[in-house]
């Protein structure tokens, strides 16, 4: 049995969506982000970084960051085939493109979240904030330019699908009208995402409705 912790809508989406594709036993713990709960000691001692998503393993060992935690899963339930054929040319691609949201995406959204953290005394955080959200718009639209469809890579469905389609939906960082007139690809990935028999509750559960 595995247990994830996060809230709804936040990182943990990718994890909890690739467990149920997975068909993995697992249980949800709810961190909430409006309580700080992150940054509570009962969290901090799960994951001292204060960040969500974190999973605790059947043996009690827990793994944080996203995408370890993304490939953890694939290599728990290689069956699930979460990832392209390890060596083939798209399993590159698929590291290589979690890599890039992981690293050059993901922590811009710490600044367009709390931007406070990064705005020294005097410093407008706004202006900070406005350009953490340039740099993540920029960004995900050279994911955009990849999801061709009907998914990111030629070889099918991968965790890739998962974790872009979550960057997309992310409304609060990218700004919804700008999301919605730049990034249709993204859009459609989400779409089938969402309708996938395993996905369709938990994205529910975290995103709402697919239009929404
Ligand atoms: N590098 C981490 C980033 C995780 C992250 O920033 N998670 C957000 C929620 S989506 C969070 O926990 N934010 C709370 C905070 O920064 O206090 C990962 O990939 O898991």
């Amino acid at each position: 049995m595995f247990t994830l912790y996060g809230d709804l809508g936040s990182g943990a989406f990718s994890a909890e969506a690739a467990l149920a594709e997975a068909g993995a036993p697992y249980t949800f713990e709810l961190v909430s982000l409006e309580k700080n709960e992150q940054r509570q000691p009962a969290f901090l001692a799960i994951n001292p970084s204060g960040k969500m998503p974190a999973l605790r393993l059947g043996e009690g060992q827990v793994v944080t960051e996203s995408a370890a935690i993304l490939l953890t899963i694939a290599d728990n339930f290689p069956q699930a085939r979460l990832l392209p054929p390890q060596g083939s040319p798209d399993r590159a691609q698929a590291y290589r493109w979690l890599a890039f949201l992981a690293g050059e995406i993901y922590p811009f959204v710490e600044i367009v979240d709390y931007p406070e953290r990064f705005a020294p005394e005097g410093a407008a955080a706004d202006s900070i904030k406005a350009i953490a959200r340039a740099r993540v718009r920029e960004r995900l639209l050279l994911v955009e330019r990849i999801a061709t469809g009907p998914f990111i890579l030629g070889s099918g469905f991968s965790l890739l699908d998962i974790y872009a389609a979550m960057f997309s939906r992310w409304k609060g960082t990218l700004g919804r009208e700008w999301r919605d007139a730049n990034l249709p690809l993204l859009g459609a990935l989400s779409q089938k995402v969402a309708q996938r028999p395993a996905i369709a509750p938990v994205w529910e559960r975290h995103f709402g409705p697919i239009s929404s």
